[in-house]
Formats: C-alpha cells, structure tokens, sequence
C-alpha cells in the first residue's frame, strides 16, 4: 500500500456537492491549501461544463502549482478539443459502461464507447497530455466488457484507467477482487474513486491500493454527489496507521484541519463532530480506566497520535466516569498537588455530583480547588 498518489477532486467532485459554489477566487484559495499540503493531483471540474469553469480551470493552471492539474470531461471529441487548450496538465476521461447508463443515460452501445475512447485517448495524447481513461459505475458493468476496453485504451497508451464506484455499491471484497484482476491485465497505473452511500469509501480505497492500485480519488471532508466520495483526512488517517513514514514524508498533516476548516466554510457545514482526526472528540479519552491508561502511555488507547497533526489529546475528567489518575493530572494542571488518598477522596466528591447531573469543567475545577483548601486547613 506504499506510494499511493493523491487525485484530489473537491474542485471537481465536491463541486458537485449540494452546498458547493466556489468562486474564481474561491477555487484558487482552495487549490493553493491543496498544493502546499501536498496532493499529487488537483482535479477540476470540465471547461465544458460552463465559461466560467473553463476561465477558472485556465487561471488555477497558471498558478505554477507542484500538482499536477486535472480536468475531468464525458468521453467525447467536443470535450476533449476545449480540454486540450485549457494548459491542464492532464485529462481524465470517464465514461458510463453499466447497462443502467448504457441504456438511461447515454444510450451508447460498448463498440461505439470503445471507438470514441479510442479517438480521445490519441486526440489527447497528441498534445502531450496525460491521460485516464475510466469507467463509470464499473461495479454495475459487464467483467468482460470492462476487461476488453482497459486492455484496449492500456496497449495504445493511456497513463492511467480508473475504477469508479459511482454508486457507492462496492465492498471491499469486491474492490479487491475487481483491482486484483485488473491488475493482471493492464500494465499502466490504476485510479479509484469510491462513493460513500454504504460508509464503505475508505475502506475499499484500502483494499484497492492493497490489491495494486495506484491511485486513489478524495475530497476535502468528502463532499461530493449525494453523501460524496473518499475524504482526504480519513484516508490520512487510515495511510498513516499502515505507513507512518510514507505519509508523513509526503504531506503537510498539520494543514489538514485548516484546509477542511476552509472548505467547509466555503460550503456552509460544520466539520462533523466524529470526523477523522479533526472532530472535536477524535482524541478525547473519557472513562477513568482509558485516561488511567492514556495518561501512562498514549499508545493504550491511541491509534495514531494527535501530534502528527498538530492536535493536541484531551482527558476529559468532569463526569461520573473520571478516576482519580485523570483529577490527579487535572490538579497538576492546576498546579495543585496533594496525595494519592486525597485524590481519591476528591474524585469521589466530583463522582457524587457528576451522578446528579452534567457537569462542566469549571465545576470539577471548582470542586477540586476547594478540596485543595480545605486539606491545607486541616478539615475534609
Ligand atoms: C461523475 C461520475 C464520477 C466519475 C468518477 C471518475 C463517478 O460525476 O462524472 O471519473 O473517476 O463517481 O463515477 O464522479
Ligand atoms: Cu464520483
């Protein structure tokens, strides 16, 4: 799963998010944080889609970025003519081969998207331009039919072919046997790119870089069509724990929260409070025999360190299920010290009260600060 590259479609994709506009200057603050983290790739969305998306996609290629930029257009001549001219450094292509789309949407039968993809694909070529050819829906489409056409466009040259789990149908079986096979008939690199509807889109991005993937599709927080696609901070989260030094050597994960805290501003949403490393609770341990362990060594009860991203862990300690190691580590905090008995003692006081009801902070601390007092003058 080593050397995975980054495809970051949230100028592209997450455009295509309920809440999304982004302006002209929107996209190139969004591009830029994007760049400086450390994406391999930006994509945005067709020049064909409107004039200003073709204006926007011209001035974020004259950015100079490191990332190579994208655009992403419909398997067509007309797309691809006003692609080329755009300065991206790459085009992806996509096109639908499930029955549902052959038959609902384009209405195309697999001879003729084979030829079309055949003529982009030189077309694109011939300007010097990368280029992927993808399938849409590929979960829904016919094995043998998608094996032929990536045989295909893989012998006269296209960079990449993609899997694309349009509708968030796949399991991680699935994305692992269906990678696995592609990867014995194509010799260039593999993009994935996985819906969220079934909660399995970081999952199956694993299972496609375990099974020779090379390639995986995110966006910041996720968003995209319907409940999105990868998130790029949870994909972070799952890389780092199965390959620490790759992903640290490669991104700038302190930048994480800030990139997401922009983006969802850009979008109106809150940052969800369970979300990958950047929700409020992702590092807060609670019951006294977590914070107990925590306090001793964090790895207990921690996967991936806080730190690495420039976060900090929280032992929360007003509630009943506090023990007295995480009031003992509250005091010293407050610069208070007292014996081990003493803290025992006091623990149960903030236990009792925290039975009747919630309690806050300043609560425990106030609780804390008057056991203190009481202990130097000598009565319980
Ligand atoms: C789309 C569909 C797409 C394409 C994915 C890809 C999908 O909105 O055009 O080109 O990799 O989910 O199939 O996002
Ligand atoms: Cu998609």
């Amino acid at each position: 799963v080593s050397n995975f590259k980054i495809i970051e479609s949230t100028l592209r994709e997450g455009e295509q998010f309920a809440n999304a506009f982004f302006d002209t200057e929107k996209k190139i603050e969004i591009a830029k944080a994007l760049d400086d983290f450390g994406v391999d790739y930006i994509e945005l969305t067709s020049p064909a889609a409107s004039e200003q998306s073709r204006a926007d996609c011209e001035a974020i290629c004259k950015l100079g970025l490191k990332a190579k930029i994208l655009t992403h257009i419909r398997c067509h001549m007309d797309d691809a003519r006003i692609a080329v001219q755009t300065g991206v450094d790459g085009v992806d292509v996509v096109i639908g081969t499930s029955s549902y789309l052959m038959e609902h949407s384009h209405g195309k039968d697999m001879t003729y998207i084979t030829n079309t993809a055949i003529e982009v694909i030189n077309f694109v070529k011939s300007h010097n331009i990368e280029i992927r050819f993808s399938s849409e829906d590929s979960f829904r489409s016919n094995l043998v039919d998608l094996l032929s056409i990536y045989s295909t466009v893989d012998k006269i040259g296209v960079n990449r072919v993609g899997i694309a789990d349009t509708v968030g149908c796949a399991t991680p079986r699935q994305v692992y046997d269906l990678i696995r096979t592609l990867r014995g008939v194509v010799s260039c690199d593999i993009e994935t790119h996985f819906h969220n509807d079934t909660g399995c889109a970081i999952a199956n991005a694993y299972c496609a870089l375990e099974a020779g993937a090379t390639h995986i599709d995110t966006s910041v927080l996720g968003i995209g069509e319907r409940n999105g696609i990868t998130p790029l901070g949870g994909l972070m989260a799952r890389m780092i724990v199965a390959d620490r030094e790759y992903v640290m050597s490669k991104y700038k994960l302190h930048k994480l929260k800030d990139i997401e805290e922009l983006v969802a501003q850009a979008v109106e949403v809150n940052i969800p409070f369970n979300n990958y490393i950047t929700g409020f609770c992702s590092f807060t341990h609670k019951a006294g025999v977590h914070a107990k362990a925590i306090l001793n060594n964090p790895s207990t009860y921690e996967i991936i360190n806080p730190a690495d991203f420039g976060l900090s862990r929280y032992v929360h300690f007003a509630s009943r299920l506090t023990g007295w190691n995480a009031i003992k580590s509250r005091a010293a905090q407050l610069n208070i010290e007292m014996t081990d008995e003493q803290y025992k003692e006091c623990t149960a006081k903030i236990k009792a009260l925290a039975d009747i009801r919630p309690i806050a902070v300043d609560d425990a601390d106030s609780i804390i600060r008057a056991f203190h007092r009481s202990m130097k003058l000598g009565k319980p």
